[in-house]
Parts: C-alpha cells; sequence; structure tokens
C-alpha cells in the first residue's frame, strides 16, 4: 500500500529536486497564463501560469496556484493530459484531494481505465509518473517517463486543468473548517477544453 501524499515533506523535497534538472536540448516547453480572479469565491485554487513539457524522455504539465498560506481549500486538482489527437478526449488523468490522496489514471473518452497508482497501490506503470504537489510555492504537476508498454510514443501532448474547492479550514493544520456556499472552480484554458499542442 502506498500513498503518494502520506509524507507530503518528504515528496516536496523529492520532487523539487527531480523538477530543477535542466531541460535537454531537445525539450519543448511551452507556457501559457490564465487570467487570475476568475473564480467566484476566495481564490485558493486559482489557476495562474500553466506549463506543458514534452521531451525525448519524458512529458508533462504543471500549473500555479497562489501560494499556500494559512488558509488551505478542501477540493481536488487535477491535471488532463491529450497525447493522441486521433482518439477522442484525453489519454491520461491526475487528480489530487485536498486534504488526501491523488493518483494517475489512463483515460478513454474522459473516463478512467486504468490505475497507474492510487492511494490503495501503484502498478509498474506508475513508477513512471513524478508528482509535484507543492502548496507552499503553489505549484501543482505532473511529470511523465515515456515507458514502453505504458505511456506510447506521444509526439504532441497538450493539457486541461481543473481545480474545485468546496471549502476552506482557516488554519494550515487543516482546522476551523468552512463550507463554501457554492463550489469554486478554475479550469484552464475552458470546461473540457485543452491547451495548445506542444511538439517535441
Ligand atoms: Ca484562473
Amino acid at each position: 500500500m502506498r500513498n503518494r501524499l502520506v509524507r507530503p515533506a518528504a515528496i516536496f523535497l523529492a520532487a523539487a529536486a527531480l523538477f530543477v534538472a535542466p531541460l535537454p536540448a531537445n525539450a519543448a516547453q511551452q507556457s501559457w497564463s490564465d487570467p487570475s480572479g476568475d473564480t467566484n469565491n476566495t481564490g485558493l485554487l486559482d489557476i495562474g501560469k500553466v506549463t506543458v513539457t514534452n521531451s525525448k524522455k519524458q512529458f508533462g504539465a504543471t500549473f500555479r496556484v497562489p501560494a499556500f498560506d494559512d488558509a488551505r481549500p478542501f477540493g481536488s486538482v487535477e491535471l488532463w493530459l491529450d497525447t493522441d489527437a486521433k482518439k477522442s478526449g484525453p489519454e491520461f488523468l491526475y487528480s489530487a484531494g485536498f486534504p488526501g490522496e491523488s493518483g494517475f489514471y489512463t483515460v478513454k473518452k474522459w473516463r478512467i481505465n486504468k490505475t497507474w497508482f492510487n492511494v490503495a497501490g501503484e502498478s509498474k506503470c506508475g513508477k513512471a509518473v513524478k508528482e509535484r504537489f507543492d502548496l507552499d510555492n503553489g505549484v501543482i504537476g505532473i511529470k511523465v517517463k515515456r515507458t514502453k508498454g505504458c505511456t506510447g510514443a506521444p509526439k504532441r501532448v497538450r493539457v486541461y486543468a481543473r481545480t474545485t474547492a468546496t471549502g476552506q479550514y482557516s488554519d494550515d493544520d487543516y482546522s476551523d473548517y468552512v463550507d463554501y456556499d457554492r463550489k469554486e472552480n478554475d479550469f484552464y484554458p475552458a470546461y473540457k477544453k485543452f491547451s495548445p499542442w506542444v511538439r517535441r
């Protein structure tokens, strides 16, 4: 059994180390900005800069939200990766809940197909995925190592990012919970739409 978010501090450090590696010469990376202030409440999960990376060895996406201060959202984040223009919808989903666990899945027609990892465990393909869940710096993302029998060999990648908050804890120890009157969403670039393709 493996809960990837069970010891967040350790994971943040490991992920941060992986993410500072310089991009190889053949890597493509593109960033875009989602407007800030476009959510209907406190904006704890207001999506800002979104980045897609696509290289010979790996592909992935990250997005920024405001760096966490004291308040903590109750909700979830999702990164949907589209890697095949010929197939309807995205091929991969990373999702993480606040507070709680994360998972990575293959997707067919917007529905979860296979689980690479979640709170219950990890498959062989799950080892290809590195999470970054760095709330203190407001960065959430994944990198997927190209792996035979798991990722295929996508040439281009694009992302759809979504956040949902249904309430918040006013304290960083997850106390003093307040439920929002209505759900607060943010989408990049829009509901079930994708960024431009990034070719490697
Ligand atoms: Ca936004």
